[in-house]
């Protein structure tokens, strides 16, 4: 039933605008330092998505191994000075795209920009990342709980913006013991991730088959961070 689905979830996302500032103020707390601003991204999200298009046909999305040697269900690629990238030699950050020889696609402005404003908004000033993980869902793709641990500084917050398709995010603790919280990200949502909950385990539960008019059955995840 996609229409219908589409209608409920366009309907959770009305009302979502204000008019000055693009944003509703909801928040959702996860932890200390870790919060969902929903529909943060919303009025720049179809902008985003065709950036997103721009860096896929020059660093194309691939589905990378782990370096226990297991295929990715998510498809990735990046922008930015730095990428994030997997193989058996580990996870790493890369200047160049091991799949191009180029280097990654630049960072395009208005992503720093939606990516500093929306830390700043959560309560870190002066995020200048220098990273910008592309996800790509399909349904079925999931990303199983894991840590942000590859980074240089752990002193950085993260910031994520979910776009298309809805997914449920599961968020931990510091330990794999923790039972994990659950929560929807929605197109527009973006979430910030810094202090004392930056090394929590998280991950995103299988998609479901869903429609969105701008991604069609696909999901989105564009994860800021700074790696050096
Ligand atoms: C995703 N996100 O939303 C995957 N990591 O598709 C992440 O793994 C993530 O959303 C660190 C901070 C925020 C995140
Ligand atoms: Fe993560």
């Amino acid at each position: 039933m996609p229409d219908l689905f589409l209608l409920v979830f366009l309907t959770m996302n009305a009302g979502l605008f204000d008019e000055h500032i693009g944003w509703s103020e909801e928040r959702i707390e996860l932890a200390e330092g870790a919060a969902v601003l929903r529909g943060f991204a919303l009025p720049l999200a179809a902008e985003l998505v065709t950036h997103i298009e721009a860096i896929s046909a020059q660093s194309p999305f691939r589905h990378l191994m782990t370096p226990g040697g297991q295929r990715m269900s998510v498809a990735m690629t990046n922008c930015g000075g730095l990428g994030w990238t997997s193989g058996t030699g580990g996870y790493r950050y890369t200047t160049v795209d091991p799949l191009t020889g180029q280097p990654w696609p630049a960072m395009p402005p208005m992503f720093l920009d939606l990516a500093a404003r929306a830390a700043a908004a959560a309560g870190f000033p002066g995020f200048v990342p220098d990273a910008c993980l592309v996800n790509r869902y399909e349904p079925g793709s999931r990303l199983t709980m894991h840590q942000d641990r590859n980074e240089r500084s752990d002193q950085q917050p993260i910031v994520s913006v979910s776009l298309g398709v809805p997914a449920r995010f599961r968020f931990g603790g510091q330990g794999r013991d923790v039972p994990p919280k659950e929560v929807p990200l929605f197109h527009g949502d973006v979430v910030v991730w810094g202090g004392p909950s930056r090394m929590n385990y998280h991950g995103i539960l299988p998609l479901k088959e869903a429609s969105h008019p701008l991604t069609g059955n696909l999901r989105y995840n564009l994860t800021f961070r700074t790696a050096r």
